[in-house]
C-alpha cells in the first residue's frame, strides 16, 4: 500500500514520502504508535509458521513492531540499503554490530577519532570479551591496511568525527577492505543520509545515533542500523532478539516524524553553521576553527569528493585556551551547555571534560582534542542571533 514509485523521486520527497505514505493496516497518515508487547495469533499454526518463518507477521516488540518497522524502512530507502534495524541508542546499535561480527580473539582496526562511548566500548569494554582494538589515524588510509592482522574481522570509521571534524577517504578505505574482504562500519551520525550515504561510497553497513539528526529535535535517544538485508535479519533474528536492545514504539514514531523534516533542517544546520565557522575563524579570539565547508580544512577536497553538504557541526579553539572555553560556555545566551548534538536548539559543550572524557589524556593530545576546544552543534535559530550571542559571549573573555 505505497502512494508512488519511490524510486524516482528526490531525497526531500523521500523523507516525506519513504515509510510508505500511510499505515498498511489502517490507512492513517500518521504511522501509528503501536504501543503493544505483544501481537495476537490467528490460530496456533499461524503463530508456529511465525516463528519458522513460513508466514510473515509480529510476535513480540523485542523482534518486530510495526512503528519500528516504518522508521526502518524510511532508513534503509535514505541509506540506499537494502535493510534497517533500530535501536534503543547509538550505543546499542555499535555494539550490537560488533558483537555480531567479532568473538573473542578477533581484531577491530578502526579510526581514533571517535564519539567518546564508542572509544569507551573499543579500548575499555571490548578487551573484557577478548575482542581487541586498533585505534589509528584515519587521516590517511594506508594507516588503515597497515593495522590489519589476520584475526582483523572488521573496519570501523566515523567520518567526520566527533568533534574533530577529521574525514577518512571512504572510497579508499573500502577499497583496502574489499581487497582484505573485511566490512566497513561507517558511523554517518554527523552527515545523516542527506549529506553522505556511505553505502554508495563502498561500505557495507552505516550506523547512526539516530538521537541526533534523525529525530532531530532532542526529544529521542535511538539507533539505527543499515545494511544488506541478508546482515539486518542474522541482526534482529539473533543478536537483537538475544542481547535485547530494541527501540521503544514510542520512540520509532518520534523518529518516523523527525525523519519528515530532516531535507529542511540539514539545509538549514548547513547554512547557519557554514555563517557561524566563517564568523569565527576572522575572530581576533579564535585560534583554529574545524568545519568540513571552510576551504582551511585540511581535507575540504575530500569532504566535496564524498558529502554534498558538510553539516551543523562546528568546533574551535580559543586563544585563551580552556579557561577563555568556560567563560564563553557559562556566558552563551542562545546557545544551551548541554552534551548531544543535532537537535534544532543549538547546544555548546567541552569535549575533553564531557563527551570525550572516557579518553586518557595522552589520548586526546593524539586525536586533536585540545583541552581548549569547544564544540558547537549549531541549530536552526535565526544565524544572525546565533553570532550575536557568540560576539556577546567572546567580547567577556581576555
Ligand atoms: N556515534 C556518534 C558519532 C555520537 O556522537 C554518539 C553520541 C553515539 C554514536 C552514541 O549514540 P547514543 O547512544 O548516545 O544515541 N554522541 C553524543 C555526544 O556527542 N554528546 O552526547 C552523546
Amino acid at each position: 500500500m505505497s502512494k508512488m514509485n519511490l524510486k524516482n523521486v528526490s531525497f526531500d520527497t523521500l523523507c516525506v514520502h519513504g515509510s510508505g505514505g500511510y499505515d498498511p493496516a489502517t490507512g492513517a497518515v500518521g504511522i501509528p504508535i503501536y504501543q503493544s508487547s505483544t501481537f495476537a495469533f490467528k490460530n496456533a499454526k499461524h503463530g508456529a509458521d511465525i516463528f519458522t518463518g513460513e508466514q510473515e507477521g509480529y510476535v513480540y516488540t523485542r523482534i518486530g513492531n510495526p512503528t519500528q518497522a516504518a522508521f526502518e524502512k524510511e532508513m534503509a530507502f535514505l541509506e540506499g540499503g537494502e535493510a534497517a534495524l533500530a535501536f534503543g541508542s547509538g550505543m546499542a546499535a555499535i555494539s550490537t554490530v560488533v558483537l555480531s561480527l567479532c568473538k573473542s580473539g578477533d581484531h577491530i582496526v578502526s579510526s581514533n577519532a571517535l564519539y567518546g562511548g564508542t572509544h569507551s566500548l573499543f579500548v575499555h569494554t571490548l578487551p573484557k570479551w577478548g575482542i581487541t582494538v586498533s585505534e589509528i589515524d584515519q587521516v590517511d588510509p594506508a594507516n588503515f591496511e597497515k593495522a590489519i592482522t589476520p584475526a582483523t574481522k572488521m573496519i570501523y570509521i566515523e567520518t567526520p568525527a566527533n568533534p574533530t571534524l577529521v574525514l577518512a577517504d571512504i572510497r579508499e578505505v573500502a577499497k583496502i577492505a574489499r581487497k582484505h574482504q573485511l566490512p566497513v562500519v561507517i558511523d554517518n551520525t554527523f552527515s545523516t543520509p542527506y549529506f553522505q550515504r556511505p553505502l554508495q561510497l563502498g561500505a557495507d553497513i552505516v550506523v547512526h545515533s539516530a538521537t541526533k539528526y534523525i529525530g532531530g529535535h532532542g526529544d529521542t535517544v535511538a539507533g539505527v542500523v543499515i545494511g544488506k538485508k541478508e546482515f539486518i535479519d542474522v541482526l534482529r533474528g539473533e543478536f537483537l532478539r538475544d542481547l535485547g536492545g530494541i527501540i521503544s514504539p514510542l520512540n520509532a514514531w518520534l523518529l518516523v516524524r523527525g525523519l519528515k523534516t530532516l531535507a529542511v533542517r540539514m539545509r538549514r544546520h548547513e547554512q547557519n553553521a557554514l555563517q557561524v565557522a566563517k564568523f569565527l575563524q576572522f575572530h581576533p579570539k579564535v585560534e583554529t576553527v574545524f568545519y568540513p565547508g571552510l576551504s582551511t580544512h585540511p581535507q575540504h577536497d575530500i569532504a566535496k569528493k564524498q558529502m554534498s553538504g558538510f553539516g551543523g557541526m562546528v568546533s574551535f579553539v580559543l586563544k585563551g585556551g580552556r579557561k577563555a572555553g568556560e567563560k564563553l560556555m557559562n556566558s552563551v545566551q542562545v546557545f544551551t551547555l548541554a552534551v548531544s548534538l543535532g537537535d534544532v536548539d543549538s547546544l555548546i559543550e567541552h569535549p575533553a571534560s564531557m563527551t570525550h572524557s572516557t579518553y586518557s589524556p595522552e589520548d586526546l593530545i593524539t586525536v586533536g582534542i585540545d583541552e581548549g576546544l569547544v564544540r558547537l552543534s549549531v541549530g536552526i535559530e535565526d544565524a544572525n542571533d546565533l553570532i550575536q550571542d557568540l560576539t556577546q559571549a567572546l567580547k567577556g573573555i581576555n
